[in-house]
This record gives C-alpha cells, structure tokens and sequence, in this order.
C-alpha cells in the first residue's frame, strides 16, 4: 500500500492552540457574560479530556461547578458562549497570536512538491481552523488541503473515528494509504479507529497519555538543524521528519 494522503489534526498538532488560544479565548467568553468561570493552565488539562469546546463547558459544570444553578435554557446559553469563544480565538489567531509548530511547514511544501493530498480531520471549529491557516501558516495556504472536516460535521467528535471516515470518504482514499498526524490520546483513539497509521508529536498537555498503537511518538517534527526527539518507535535515525521519513514509516 503506497503513501497518498496525509491528514493533520489541528489543535495541539498544527499548532499549540489548546493553553494561549482557546483557553483564553473561553476565559474571556466567560467573563464578557459575568461569569465567575475560569480555567486555568492546569485547570485547562484536565477539562481537555473531552474534546469540543460546548461539550468541555457542559463538562466542567457537571464535574467541577456543582454548585452552579443552570438556566432553563444553558443549551443555549452554551451555544451562545461558544460563539463568543469563537469570536475571541479568531481575533486572537488573526494577529497571528498562534505560531505553527516546528517543522510543520517544510513537510508540507515537501509533501505537495512529492504529489502527496493533504487533509485535516479536527474536532475544531472551521472558522478557528481557516484563521489560523491564513495568519499563522500563510495566506491562500487553506487551499493546500483538499478537505478540512472540522467540529460538529459529525456529531460524534474524537475520540470517535468519524471525523476520520468522513475525511476519508470525501478524498475517497483507503486508510491504508493514509496516515494521520496527532497530539493527543483521544485524537490517537479517533485515527486508531479509522485504521489510520498514525504519528504523534507530543505537547505539554499530552506527554502523558497512552499512545499505545501509534506508529511513532515524537516530540515534534523537527527541522534541518534542529532535530526531535523520538520518544517510542522504531528508531528511523532520522533527525526531522520528512516525506523519505514518512514513506519508510507508512511501509513498516
Ligand atoms: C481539539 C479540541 C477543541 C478545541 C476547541 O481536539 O478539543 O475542542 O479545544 O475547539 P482535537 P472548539 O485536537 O483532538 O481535534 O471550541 O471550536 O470546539
Ligand atoms: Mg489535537
């Protein structure tokens, strides 16, 4: 089975949006509406075991704020609050507020140049997602990826694997000539799900989960110059990675 397609989560993987993006961005929803809700940096950790910014607030209601009286209607208080969010995270990442992360974008130059499709399967929402290409990766490069299947176009966000058999149905790829890129362990159980071979770059929110199936576990990707560290797999004794790297990978 040769290498076709590459499909990228976002969050975490692209780029390390979780702590400086959308937790502020939720932290500031929260307060425009006089909430006495904060989340902070550890605080944040663990609301990130469920994926999906309404569900992570109905989350820490039900698990941390049990004194919390709710309205009639917090569907819709909530639906409200996320728009907010999302209107915060935007203007955030439109100041460029978000760097993508190391060696992100040479693969993908190198991976288009090889005749490599790409693709993004992330529990994001789209608009958070199209922002923080055009600001953070570049203008136009939105149009480097064939499908981005983003936030509630299934409705069973990751770990699900649907977000991953939706991408896939649309570039009408087999999993087996695809692998996914991911930060988390619940974005590893979503790709796992689609028999999608899988490499993770860890952040300081995952290093600790399970990552047991992965292909690779890598720090990051790393650059010419400033190589990564491998953290489980097999060792391809190479300092970044690159499509050659890619390609050994997907045929082990
Ligand atoms: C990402 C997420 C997202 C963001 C918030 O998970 O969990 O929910 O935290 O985005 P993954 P929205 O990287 O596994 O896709 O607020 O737009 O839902
Ligand atoms: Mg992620």
């Amino acid at each position: 089975m040769t290498l076709q397609a590459l499909i990228f989560d976002v969050d975490g993987t692209l780029a390390d949006t979780e702590r400086d993006g959308h937790r502020p961005a939720f932290n500031q929803a929260f307060s425009d509406a006089s909430l006495d809700w904060h989340w902070d940096v550890a605080l944040y950790g663990k609301l990130l075991a469920v994926t999906g910014g309404k569900e992570r607030m109905k989350y820490y209601v039900e698990q941390f704020r049990p004194d919390y009286q709710k309205p009639a209607d917090f569907d819709e208080m909530v639906a409200e609050l996320h728009k907010s969010k999302t209107r915060h995270y935007a203007a955030l990442a439109a100041h460029g507020g978000i760097p993508i992360r190391p060696g992100i974008k040479r693969l993908l130059i190198e991976a288009r140049a090889a005749g490599l499709r790409l693709a993004i399967a992330t529990t994001t929402t789209p608009e958070n997602v199209t922002v923080l290409l055009e600001h953070s990766l570049g203008a136009g490069t939105q149009d480097w990826f064939e499908v981005i299947a983003a936030g509630d176009i299934v409705p069973a966000k990751k770990p699900a694997p649907d977000i991953y058999f939706y991408a896939l149905e649309k570039m009408g790829l087999q999993a087996a000539n695809c692998m996914a890129f991911e930060d988390s362990e619940n974005g590893l159980r979503a790709s796992l799900g689609a028999e999608l071979k899988t490499l993770v770059t860890v952040n300081d929110y995952t290093l600790d989960h399970d990552f047991s199936g992965a292909s690779v576990v890598l720090s990051d990707l790393g650059d010419p110059g400033e190589p990564n560290q491998l953290i489980a797999g097999p060792d391809l004794e190479r300092a970044f990675v690159d499509v050659a790297y890619l390609r050994v990978l997907h045929s082990v």
